[in-house]
């Protein structure tokens, strides 16, 4: 099954990659679904949402802050080295990902599309005043803070700049993303569970256009009915030997 999948990723002429947050589980980043992926009692979708943020947004900072904490300590894995490395040798074209953590970027990728957002950005609640904490120096002040962060310009409450249930994803992203599927004659999904739209229509569109679809996950996922090949398994141990074969084909 790995020859197989290498031979459709060497042979394919654009393909791209489509991640989720299983990708950065080896880093010590928690998923939103599975058994380890669940923060104290709440679930993603209660927690996730412009609703919970009006009517608790002290837990929700909490939540974020509590991610922001364990992604600040993650380093990307070989699974987001792999995909980097990939990219640099013309095997993929570009890494779309639901992630919001950096690891993709911290590992090499240049041609990224964030399709929900990055938790190291903030916005505001009423203004169009955006920022990003990593170039203002300002992540730990933010994390150590217990108040909730308040705008510099209108003192109104800022928000983490990701996208939440029943928001639009970012345009520019999403009509990139479209775009790149439509174009790709092959996809390589990993560490997602397929299940959250409009992303999970990525592979699909790919597959609706002739491309070929190959999965890297540990379990079944809303993806795998449509993948010709399932690779069943770590990432980061599997995308290392698929770089290599691949390699070796090219
Ligand atoms: C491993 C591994 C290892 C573990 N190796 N693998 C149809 C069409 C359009 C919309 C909808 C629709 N049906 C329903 C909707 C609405 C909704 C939706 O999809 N709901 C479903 C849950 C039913 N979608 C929305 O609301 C979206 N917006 C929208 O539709 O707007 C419409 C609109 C238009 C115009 C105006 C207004 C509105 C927005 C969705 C936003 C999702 N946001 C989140 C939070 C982001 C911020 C944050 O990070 O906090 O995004 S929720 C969460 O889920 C996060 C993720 O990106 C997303 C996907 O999760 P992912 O990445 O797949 O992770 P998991 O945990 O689910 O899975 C991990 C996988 O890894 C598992 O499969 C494991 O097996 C695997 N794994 N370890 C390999 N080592
Ligand atoms: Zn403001």
């Amino acid at each position: 099954m790995l020859e197989y999948a290498a031979k459709i990723l060497a042979g394919a002429r654009f393909a791209i990659a489509f991640t989720g947050a299983g990708i950065s589980a080896e880093s010590g980043v928690p998923t939103f679904r599975g058994a380890n992926g669940l923060w104290k009692k709440y679930r993603a979708e209660e927690l996730a949402t412009p609703e919970a943020f009006q009517r608790d947004p002290y837990l929700v900072w909490e939540f974020y802050r509590w991610r922001m904490k364990k992604i600040l300590r993650a380093k990307p894995n070989p699974a987001h080295l792999s995909l980097a490395e990939m990219e640099e040798l013309g095997i993929i074209k570009a890494v779309i990902t639901q992630n919001v953590d950096d690891l993709h970027r911290d590992a090499g990728t240049r041609n990224l599309i964030e399709l929900h957002g990055n938790i190291f950005r903030v916005r505001c609640t009423s203004c169009d005043y955006r920022e990003n904490l990593k170039e203002s120096g300002r992540v730990l002040e933010i994390i150590n803070s217990k108040e909730l962060p308040r705008c510099p310009r209108c003192g109104s409450v800022l928000r983490p700049d990701v996208v939440w249930f029943g928001e639009p994803l970012p345009r520019d992203a999403l009509d990139k993303a479209f775009d790149l599927a439509e174009r790709a004659d092959a996809i390589l999904v990993v560490g997602t569970s397929g299940v959250v739209y409009p992303a999970a229509y990525i592979p699909y569109i790919v597959k609706e256009h002739g491309g070929m679809v190959v999965e890297v996950n540990v379990e079944r996922s809303g993806i795998t009915p449509i993948a010709d090949v399932f690779l069943r398994g770590r990432a980061g141990e599997i995308l290392p030997k698929l770089l290599r074969l691949v390699r070796e084909l090219k």
